[in-house]
């Protein structure tokens, strides 16, 4: 079976962008791939962060996982600074990573540009996104948008070390599935993010009651008249139905945006109850997770076991092949 990898930083409650845009797809191609996936804390540390809640965060979002769906018996489900081996192959890739493709990251420019200090380590990020994949030798890397431009550097960096060292790495293929952008329903110009203010982000696990306040108050647009094109709030509304509801339903709404008929109260009611009754039963299966922590704290360990298995055999050939040791 081909191998998989992707990541998810425990930056903060996780939202329906990640939801849909990342772990619902994580879910269903665990039926065809040997999959991992990584709570990448030490991506967590290049930008502001709180050290007394950031584990906590992580076997949090571990309970998250495991609650939508990801079942670490079949998966591997593990954190990243668990396995230092993603750190030493992030140094070696430094050194066949141009430093002209690094200055050309949107999402770098993106985010530094709203911080005071930026760091080198959010610079370096997507180096060390590289590691977390290829110290694995995976193939194919689910990810919303907003991440395929890392994943084509991950393909150039194992491409030069193959060339410079010998062939190795695969170059893998970034998987984007259907919510690969959903947008923020407060400003529906920005993509939703977890460390952008709460307004920007639906929480997966936040009060049903805030859930209905920030769908109601979605920004929309005063009205459109019959064939008028939809405006970025009211696309990013019917993503979210069409990621929750059946087809007819959908349609049925379309039908009435294309006659200019489309209430906007409406089509918010269909979005919050197609919504809740997709994500109910992932927060009812969180709350029992809750009960027995420990419980995820072992998966975790073992998930840690054979990540470490495949990092230790995989990087000692790394090690020979560039000249540096131990082997
Ligand atoms: N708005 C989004 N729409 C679709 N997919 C999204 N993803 C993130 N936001 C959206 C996907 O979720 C996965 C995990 O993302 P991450 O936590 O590793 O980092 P991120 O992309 O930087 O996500 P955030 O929420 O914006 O986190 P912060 O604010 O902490 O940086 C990835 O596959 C991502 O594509």
């Amino acid at each position: 079976m081909p191998k998989l990898f992707s990541g998810i930083q425990p930056t903060g409650e996780l939202h329906l962008g990640n939801y849909f845009g990342a772990i619902t797809n994580w879910v269903e191609l665990q039926q065809e791939h040997e999959t991992i996936y990584c709570i990448v804390d030490l991506h967590a540390i290049t930008s502001d962060y709180d050290p007394e809640v950031l584990r906590e965060n992580s076997v949090n979002l571990a309970t998250d996982l495991i609650a939508s769906g990801i079942d670490p018996e079949n998966s591997i489900l593990f954190i990243q600074s668990e396995v230092r081996e993603h750190v030493e192959l992030q140094w070696i890739f430094n050194s066949v990573t141009s430093y002209g493709d690094l200055t050309r990251m949107t999402q770098f420019k993106d985010k530094s540009e709203k911080m005071d200090f930026v760091s080198a380590g959010l610079f370096d990020y997507p180096v060390l996104q590289a590691a977390d994949i290829l110290l694995y030798r995976a193939s194919r890397v689910p990810v919303g948008e907003d991440q395929v431009q890392h994943v084509e550097l991950t393909r150039r960096i194992a491409r030069k070390f193959n060339s410079r060292f010998g062939e190795f790495f695969p170059e893998p293929e970034p998987i984007v599935g259907r919510g690969a952008r959903i947008m923020s329903t407060a400003d529906p110009e920005r993509k939703m993010s977890k460390s952008d203010h709460d307004k920007h982000a639906i929480g997966l696990m936040e009060d049903e009651d805030s859930i209905w306040e920030k769908v109601k108050s979605a920004v929309t647009d005063p009205g459109k008249a019959k064939g008028d094109e939809m405006s970025p709030g009211v696309a990013n509304l019917f993503t979210l139905l069409e990621l929750t509801a059946p087809e007819s339903t959908v349609e049925g709404f379309r039908e009435d945006h294309r006659e200019g008929n489309l209430m906007y109260i409406d089509l918010k009611e269909a979005v919050y109850e197609n919504l809740m009754s997709e994500i109910r039963p992932v927060r009812e299966k969180k709350e029992e997770l809750m009960e027995n922590r420990s419980h995820v704290e072992e998966l975790l360990e073992k998930g840690k076991e054979k990540a470490r298995k495949i990092a230790s055999g995989n990087m000692e050939e790394v090690r020979k092949m560039v000249g540096v040791g131990p082997t």
